[in-house]
């Protein structure tokens, strides 16, 4: 169910269609952000004449290239990657690489569209990019990996640099991937540019606190949600879908603001224990021994895991989907608002249906959009970017600090300017908004390029 687009925008919406035919991740993202800009128009006609929508819905660059590689057995494989460069008005290129055998370019283009907003509401310098791989990291070996990665980057390294793209992880390209890709990089170019990809290892040039960034920041953002309720994740019951990157850590964060976290989730089912999860024995499942989740019971038997079935039937206060895109639908919305959810915040990148955030929205649930929830993630990047420029490296500490500082000033732009274009309390519109001034005046200053 997509709500109705006023007249212009509508016009534009079908444009997108026409240009970008069985993109449907890509349309989805699209129709999202333009479903709240009516009333932008309305205050700034100059925008509709310099046609700033249309632009920003047109990547400036599309590059899509063949991998091929051999398996630990010598056989050839060929994948196929891109890289998506959307939008450079506020800054380079800036987005992860996603390894996954879903990816096409409709995805990539659906991630690099709302990297754009997402990089402009952290108020640092940095444009919207996004790439990948159809390339399905399950089951290959550490050395099938690196050679991957390899010829990955014997194509991409000519297209990215520090001051033109910059990559970083996403699902699937986690920091040992970014190690053999910056490996190679360094190799390829004989400059060791530590500006180039962030998420990098300690030892190597990367940032303290960018492993943790996005899930601390998810549950920042929603901690200033519950405050601005004179509320808090004190004693609240959290429900997380993922157990990956961004997962563990938003569990990590849940669990120290006073949280108790009963479930998380791979691909395949998830756990539960209404005791609350052991984030050690995650940890150890998911970084150490790249297992699935369901192996977690075999240490704790207060646990249940459930094959299949959906995680959101699971009673909570809290919801933080932190798996992929569309994994809780209606259906899903329907019966976590039934169950007492108060609030949800997107750990992923549009995890929820439009269907979901309808609901959601109708019920009166605190809703906070992926742009803006999971932004932590590539703020800390910009911060890893400042480091590497100043070749310096902060403090833990200081760097989380200044993380929570970016999570702060997100929230109240986004729900400020909900409540000055008449959303009060609405965050899609919020971040939407603030994300599309931002680049749509840096675009209209830099003319039309
Ligand atoms: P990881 O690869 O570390 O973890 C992904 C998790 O999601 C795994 O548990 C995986 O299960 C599950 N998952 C992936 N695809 C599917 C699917 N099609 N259906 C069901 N479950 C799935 O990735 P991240 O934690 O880094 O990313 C998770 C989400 O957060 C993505 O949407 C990503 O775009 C977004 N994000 C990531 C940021 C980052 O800094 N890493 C920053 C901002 C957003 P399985 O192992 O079974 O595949
Ligand atoms: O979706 C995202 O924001 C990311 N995957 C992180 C991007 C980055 O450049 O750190």
């Amino acid at each position: 169910m997509k709500s109705q687009l006023d007249e212009k925008l509508q016009a534009i919406y079908q444009e997108v269609l026409y240009r970008n035919p069985g993109e449907a991740e890509f349309h989805q993202a699209v129709h999202e952000v333009l479903e709240t800009l009516g009333p932008v128009l309305g205050k700034y006609p100059e925008f509709v004449d310099k046609k700033i929508i249309q632009r920003i819905c047109e990547p400036e660059r599309q590059i899509i290239f063949r991998v091929p590689w051999r398996d630990d057995r010598g056989e050839i494989q060929i994948n196929r990657a891109f890289r998506v460069e959307f939008n450079s008005a506020l800054g380079p290129y800036k987005g992860g690489m996603r390894f996954h055998p879903s990816v096409y370019l409709g995805i990539i283009k659906f991630l690099g569209f709302e990297q754009t907003f997402k990089n402009a509401l952290t108020g640092l310098p940095i444009g919207g990019g996004k790439g990948g791989s159809d390339f399905d990291p399950k089951g290959r070996s550490d050395s099938e990996i690196e050679s991957f990665c390899q010829s990955l980057m014997l194509e991409l390294y000519r297209h990215i640099g520090e001051y033109t793209d910059v990559p970083a992880g996403d699902i699937g390209v986690g920091s040992r991937e970014i190690g053999y890709l910056f490996g190679q990089y360094k190799r390829i170019t004989n400059r060791y540019e530590s500006g180039v990809i962030t998420g990098k290892g300690l030892d190597w040039g990367g940032s303290r606190a960018r492993k943790e960034a996005t899930g601390y920041g998810v549950v920042l953002f929603t901690h200033e949600m519950l405050k601005s309720k004179s509320d808090s994740l004190a004693g609240k019951k959290v429900v997380v879908s993922g157990s990956g990157n961004v997962a563990i850590y938003a569990i990590e964060k849940a669990q120290e603001l006073g949280a108790t976290v009963v479930a998380c989730s791979d691909s395949a089912g998830f756990i539960h224990d209404e005791r609350g999860l052991n984030l050690e024995t995650i940890k150890r499942i998911k970084e150490v021994e790249r297992r699935r989740i369901s192996s977690y019971v075999e240490s704790h038997k207060s646990a249940r895991y459930v094959p299949g079935s959906s995680i959101w039937a699971i009673p909570c206060d809290i919801a933080l989907p932190c798996a992929t895109q569309n994994e809780l639908t209606g259906r899903d919305a329907k019966v976590l608002v039934e169950n007492g959810c108060r609030v949800v915040a997107e750990g992923a990148n549009m995890p929820t249906t439009p269907e979901g955030v309808q609901l959601f929205q109708l019920a009166g649930i605190c809703f906070a959009p992926g742009k803006a929830a999971n932004a932590g993630g590539v703020a800390t990047s910009a911060l890893e970017m400042q480091q590497n420029a100043s070749r310096d490296s902060w403090s833990s500490e200081y760097t989380q600090k200044r993380l929570e500082d970016i999570m702060v000033d997100i929230h109240a732009s986004c729900y400020e300017t909900a409540g000055e274009f008449g959303a009060e309390g609405d965050y899609v519109a919020g971040a939407n908004i603030a994300g599309f001034l931002k680049v749509a005046r840096a675009m209209s200053a830099l003319g039309v390029i």
